[in-house]
């Protein structure tokens, strides 16, 4: 048998794959593949957002890409974003990046129509006894957010035992807001869910979708009206605290039609207004809800604020931007700027809280990337102290019949750090205890009782747990477990809008 057409075929098959093989090898990498694996199920299939924030070129637009590439590759520091340099190569971050700038073929679109169409009444408005149909003091009670498995739980503050347990939207994030009798508790889920739920009657009583991928929602002082802020569309959306019915959509755009995220939305009961941080333009914007139309004052300021803490009096306004060095004090009369503070760490405002120094007004915030809590003095805007902890901390507590203020170091990447609640003294600023609740296991987010009595600690786990302190003594008194419960709230401290909490 002749095998020269054979070797002849056989030799042209190695030339054609030597060719074809290395070009193969170069095959631009499969961003939907990619894409699936390691970013769906924070982000959503279609880029809108989830757990993370929507991936679209107009939610992008104050992240440069060789900043997008950083971020996939080393994480984001104080969020869930992990780094993903040891799964995936730089070529596949790369197309990743260039994925993430693309606009979607058709824009997504949640206005007036789709937040109407979505409206879920579950009990008839006002048709609920307004009697507790527990024991329990009401006042005295804690909602603690249960974000391990979707749940929340209300607890008896007095018996620290729970009184219902029930399933909420998914991931819900920001504190959840009271109305100011204490009776109906409201949540927002990062995909935009908005949910009313009756406490005394243990009943969800309306839901809306307010928007694709929201921050956060604000209670009016007068209980009557709810805004939501939005990441996705960019937009501030009002409802009817009632029954949770749409007043009114405001698109974000600043004084020359240039739209912006908006990164949170607050309430200044003294003042009679709602105060949205917006977080891709140079304004800072106050809302009337005493007025009919909810008329809009724009704020001037030197920089993109989007983390804001205010005084007790609800005067002055402090906002940073995330990354920057240096905080802002606006006073929200004048709506001039007054100070500059010092917060190099990367402050989380929205943790900090008050109280009073050597007869002053001081302010302290832990910082996202430096291990130290700064105390400034409200009267000066100078920082008294630093005060050095073991790690990087997210939340701060206190109350004002306790001595100590509580910080954690959630932000820490070493978990011996992770674990640790630092107890710093109020009088004199210096970390007088260190608790590890649950030894190696992720220790985060205070709340006092009403009284100040007691502490409640979450165990940031999955098979996590509630640890209840005595306050003065330190010392544990309960465990409960619970599935990586967040945070929790108790009623009276937030409707007082007590100075140890967040407001
Ligand atoms: Fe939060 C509150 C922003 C990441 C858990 N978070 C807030 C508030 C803001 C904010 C503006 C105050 C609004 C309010 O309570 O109404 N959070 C941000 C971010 O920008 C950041 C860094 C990035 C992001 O992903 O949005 C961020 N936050 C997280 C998390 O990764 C946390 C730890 C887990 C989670 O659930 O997403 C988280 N944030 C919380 C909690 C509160 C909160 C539990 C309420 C604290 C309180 O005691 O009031």
């Amino acid at each position: 048998m002749n095998k020269a057409p054979i070797y002849r075929f056989a030799v042209k098959c190695f030339v054609f794959l030597s060719i074809l093989m290395p070009l193969a090898a170069h095959a631009a990498p499969d961003v939907q593949k990619i894409y699936g694996e390691h970013c769906v199920s924070c982000h959503g299939s279609d880029r809108l957002g989830g757990i993370g924030p929507a991936l679209l070129p107009e939610n992008l637009a104050r992240l440069r890409r060789p900043e997008a590439f950083k971020t996939i590759a080393e994480g984001r520091n104080a969020s869930q974003m992990l780094g993903f340099s040891d799964k995936l190569s730089k070529d596949e971050i790369q197309v990743l990046v260039d994925f993430i700038y693309q606009p979607l073929a058709k824009a997504p679109v949640w206005g007036a129509d789709e937040i109407i169409t979505s409206h879920l009444q579950h009990v008839p408005s006002g048709s609920l006894p307004g009697k507790p149909v527990f024991e329990a003091d009401p006042l005295n009670l804690f909602v603690v957010v249960e974000v391990g498995d979707h749940h929340a739980t209300i607890l008896d503050g007095d018996k620290f035992e729970p009184i219902y347990r029930f399933q909420t939207r998914f991931a819900l994030h920001g504190g959840p807001k009271f109305s100011p009798d204490g009776r109906f508790v409201y949540f927002a889920s990062r995909d935009g869910w908005i949910s009313k739920f009756d406490i005394y009657n243990l009943k969800m009583v309306a839901e809306v979708r307010a928007g694709i991928n929201t921050r956060n929602l604000a209670v009016s002082g007068d209980g009557k009206t709810v805004l939501v802020g939005n990441y996705l569309p960019h937009s501030l959306v009002l409802l009817d605290a009632e029954d949770l019915t749409l007043i009114k959509v405001i698109p974000a755009q600043d004084k020359n039609g240039i739209s912006s995220r908006i990164s949170a939305v607050y309430q200044a009961e003294p003042r009679g207004s709602f105060v949205a941080a917006l977080k891709d333009v140079k304004e800072v914007w106050e809302i009337s809800y005493t007025s009919k139309d909810f008329p809009i004052r724009r704020i001037q300021v030197e920089d993109y604020l989007d983390d804001f803490f205010f005084d007790q009096s609800y005067r002055h306004l402090i906002g940073a931007t995330r990354g920057g060095q240096k905080g802002q004090v606006i006073d929200l009369d004048s709506g001039r700027k007054v100070a500059e503070i010092d917060l190099p760490g990367m402050p989380h405002l929205g943790s900090g809280i008050t109280w009073e120094y050597q007869g002053r007004p001081v302010m302290a915030t832990p910082n996202l990337k430096e291990p130290v809590v700064s105390v400034i003095d409200m009267n000066t805007w100078q920082t008294v102290k630093q005060i050095k902890t073991l790690g990087p901390g997210f939340f701060m507590r206190s109350h004002e019949n306790t001595p100590y203020a509580w910080t954690d170091g959630f932000n820490s990447s070493n978990p011996a750090s992770r674990d640790a609640m630092h107890i710093i003294d109020k009088n004199t600023l210096e970390v007088v205890r260190i608790l590890r609740p649950a030894p190696g296991k992720t220790a985060a987010h205070v709340e006092f009782t009403r009284d100040g009595k007691y502490a409640l600690v979450s165990i940031w786990e999955n098979d996590g747990a509630l640890v209840i302190y005595d306050a003065a003594t330190l010392k544990e008194i309960k465990r409960l477990p619970m599935n990586k419960p967040s945070g929790k709230y108790n009623v009276y401290n937030k409707i007082t809008r007590s100075e140890g909490t967040s407001h």
